[in-house]
């Protein structure tokens, strides 16, 4: 276990709760309608977004899924932009035309939330070997849930990663289910047992657990920096919503209310605050003023959103097609 200054200890408390609250205006905005469809909560896993960004630099990249406000905020995104972005807002992260799925920043190093499960992970590993060609010393980080492990394109890209050395650190959240379908009936091993079969080590680690996580990513991450290629850690996390966020009003029973309450007891929010009072890095009235500077970002963020204009329905068709690979005729934003 590193011993975190009290400097980096507050960052990941202030950057796991405002996920947290993030998430939670969310859905408010999904019920009131601001916000069109519905929305993959990130509540209950924060520690994992939170702490395997800690360990990157901002030029190092990420790709995400479709549960990704968490790592897109963790990697550096304002939250002004990602509301103004699920409010369909021009001026979103994507002017507004990509939603909660479609969040990308490439100059924060963020290549992309993603609809489709696993695909993060061949994006991540073009990005790996052009780092890797260019002989710069950045990192590529994918994550995926337990859902993507038996996807084609996630074995291809651990295989290549492996076989080329890439500097990469693959990031599976395992929080137990794919929509409705547990891991134990999609998998007879964890899924970091796999890693052995691609020639790369693979690590299980509890992922309610902030500075667990940053941890083991700070040490996967310096590896790959220097030459040491590619890892695979498996964090044990669990969500507290339902998939998305209609599933409030769907009679499931694939879990049961007692196992989301045992998992809400190890809250990675809740014991992070309280272990950081007690080893005396703040007080609790330092930790609550703390959490009312994130409800005043919530809330001017939500304003900003409100604010935007919308985009004008001409340009509908722009941004569809390349304006600038070389050879192809200038199309699309004319
Ligand atoms: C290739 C593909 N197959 C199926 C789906 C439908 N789908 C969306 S989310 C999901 C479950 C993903 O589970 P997991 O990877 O564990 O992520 P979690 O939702 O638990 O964060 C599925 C099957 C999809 N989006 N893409
Ligand atoms: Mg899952």
């Amino acid at each position: 276990m590193v011993n975190l200054n009290t400097e980096l200890a507050k960052q990941l408390y202030l950057r796991m709760r405002l996920i947290r609250r993030f998430e939670e205006t969310v859905v408010k905005l999904v019920d009131d309608n601001e916000i069109a469809g519905v929305c993959h909560e990130y509540v209950g896993q924060e520690a994992v977004a939170t702490g395997v960004c800690a360990a990157l630099r901002s030029d190092d990249i990420i790709t995400s899924t479709h549960r990704g406000h968490g790592h897109i905020i963790a990697k550096g995104a304002k939250v002004r932009h990602m509301l103004a972005e699920l409010m369909g807002r021009t001026t979103g992260c994507n002017k507004g035309r990509g939603g909660s799925m479609h969040i990308a920043d490439v100059s924060l190093g963020i290549y992309g939330a993603n609809g489709i499960v696993g695909a993060g992970a061949p994006i991540a590993c073009g990005a790996a070997f052009r780092f890797k060609s260019s002989g710069s010393s950045t990192v590529a980080v994918p994550f995926f849930g337990d859902g993507a492990i038996n996807q084609g394109v996630l074995h291809e890209s651990l295989n290549l990663a492996a076989v080329w050395n890439l500097p990469m650190v693959f990031v599976c959240e395992n929080n137990l289910y794919a929509i409705t379908t547990p891991i134990k009936d999609a998998s007879k091993v964890q899924p970091h047992e796999r890693a052995a079969a691609y020639g790369m080590s693979g690590q299980l680690v509890d992922g309610m657990d902030v500075e667990a996580v940053y941890a083991a990513t700070a040490i996967a991450v310096e590896k790959a920096r220097n030459g040491g290629g590619p890892s695979f850690l498996e964090f044990s996390t669990y969500r507290y919503c339902g998939h998305q966020t209609a599933e409030r009003f769907m009679n499931t029973s694939y879990r049961t209310k007692s196992e989301v309450a045992e998992w809400r007891l190890k809250d990675p929010i809740e014991n992070w605050g309280r272990r950081m009072v007690e080893q005396g890095q703040w007080t609790v009235a330092e930790r609550e003023a703390a959490d009312l500077t994130i409800e005043r970002e919530l809330e001017e963020s939500v304003a900003f959103a409100r604010a935007g204009p919308w985009p004008d329905p001409s340009t509908a068709f722009d941004y569809m097609y390349s304006t600038t690979y070389p050879g192809l005729p200038a199309r699309g934003v004319e």
